[in-house]
């Protein structure tokens, strides 16, 4: 069951936040789609409402968020294509985390944290979790971003529903190594 969970949770996670257009799938500007729509175009494998809210409900991470009354799901952050999430700047802790792998440290260090194809550089409040994260390119580090500090100088901070903190970027001269 495990298994099915995580597969359906990973082709989810692949349309809601990167190609809709895969299976033809509409997204509102929000990133919402239609349950039912979800299910119609899902031509690979069976799905059905019960599975879908079962893998919104038990994902670790809480990557989705269902509107049980509209009848619609949208993924709560980690988006490449362009979606409005309704986020506001808000106030971040002293420190927050980034993982990341030990091959891209000397860039990281040169350049900041980047975001890359995302919509935002992704820090954590949490260290494990970030070590994890970190862990999917290579040996992990764990850097330890001076939020306070940026926060001060006018960077803009953003929480998603599921607690990933969000920034544009990271200068260098906010990051260290622990
Ligand atoms: C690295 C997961 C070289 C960065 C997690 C990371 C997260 C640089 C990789 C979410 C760099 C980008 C996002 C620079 C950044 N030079 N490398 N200047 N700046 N990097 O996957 O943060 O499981 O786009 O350190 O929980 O790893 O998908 O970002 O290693 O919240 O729900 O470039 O993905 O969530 O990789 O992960 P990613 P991320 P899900």
């Amino acid at each position: 069951m495990e298994k099915e969970l995580t597969k359906v949770s990973k082709y989810m996670s692949f349309l809601l936040r990167h190609k809709p257009d895969a299976i033809g799938l509409n997204l509102d500007d929000q990133g919402w789609a239609s349950i039912d729509e979800l299910i119609e175009k899902t031509t690979d494998f069976a799905l059905n409402k019960d599975l879908i809210a079962l893998v919104a409900e038990t994902c670790e991470k809480q990557r989705f968020a269902i509107d049980f009354a509209n009848g619609k799901i949208r993924a709560n952050q980690g988006h490449s294509i362009d979606v409005d999430l309704n986020l506001e700047p808000i106030t971040p802790p002293s420190t927050l985390v980034h993982g990341s792998a030990e091959r891209f440290l000397e860039s990281i260090l040169e350049k900041g944290l980047t975001k890359h194809k995302r919509h935002h550089v992704h820090l954590s409040e949490s260290s494990s979790v970030a070590m994890s994260v970190g862990g999917r390119y290579g040996k992990p580090v764990l850097l330890e971003i001076d939020a306070k500090t940026m926060y001060d100088n006018g960077h803009l901070f953003y929480r998603s529903v599921n607690n990933v903190w969000l920034v544009d970027s990271v200068p260098p001269e906010y990051i260290k190594r622990v």
